[in-house]
């Protein structure tokens, strides 16, 4: 059995609940309440240091940080089904293209969508200069015509199948508009497409 430690509200802990799902795996939840800190507390800290949901425990070990929780997951199940198959010819482009699609969602476009939400939703606490927003908005729409290119002619981020780069681009473009950054029909199109498979977590 695998415990997933998510918080009571909708997070980035989704993504590893939908992974969960997707496979087929056995699961149970414990929500943690972050208007209480919860992601603080002794019990939390012994399985993630860092204070940081999404984080599982399965077979007396515990996991951190999501993608790499969705990749465990994903080694879990036999055929492996949220990354490109092995044994096509195509196996060493396809992996590829997942990785690449991934990393530039991380490092081109998440980085500073991050850095836009301690300004704008968590209130500047750590006082960025004057201006950073501003700088962090004119990185993401430099870089956001690349992503959405890429769903230009196929149905998912990283080619042809659903993979588990599908499931961190939804929470990526739905943090870009929940942040009031403009997605093009394409972008919208893709979540809904999304957002309507069977396993996708909802509410
Ligand atoms: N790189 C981590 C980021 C985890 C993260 O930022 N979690 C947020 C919620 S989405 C959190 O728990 N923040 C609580 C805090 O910083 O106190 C991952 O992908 O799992």
């Amino acid at each position: 059995m695998i415990t997933l430690y998510k918080y009571t509200h909708p997070s980035r802990a989704e993504t590893v609940l939908w992974a969960l799902k997707e496979l087929g795996l056995d699961y149970e939840i414990k929500a943690l309440d972050a208007k209480k800190n919860e992601q603080r507390n002794p019990e939390f800290l012994a399985i993630n240091p860092y204070g940081k949901i999404p984080a599982i425990t399965h077979n007396g070990q515990h996991f951190t940080e999501s993608l790499a929780i969705i990749e465990y997951l994903n080694d879990l199940h036999p055929d492996k089904p949220l990354t490109p198959n092995i044994d096509n010819v195509n196996y060493a482009e396809q992996n590829y293209k997942l990785r690449k699609v991934i990393s530039f969602g991380m490092i081109e476009i998440e980085s500073y969508l991050w850095i836009l939400t301690k300004i704008k939703v968590l209130r500047n606490f750590e006082n960025w200069s004057e201006g950073t927003a501003e700088n962090c908005i004119a990185s993401i729409n430099k870089a956001l015509p690349i992503a959405c290119d890429w769903l230009e002619g196929q149905n998912y981020i990283a080619g042809e199948s659903f993979t588990l780069a599908d499931i961190y681009y939804h929470h990526l473009f739905s943090w870009l508009k929940m942040l009031g950054i403009r997605l093009p029909e394409t972008v919208m199109a893709y979540l809904k497409r999304l957002s309507a498979r069977e396993s996708f977590p909802k509410g």
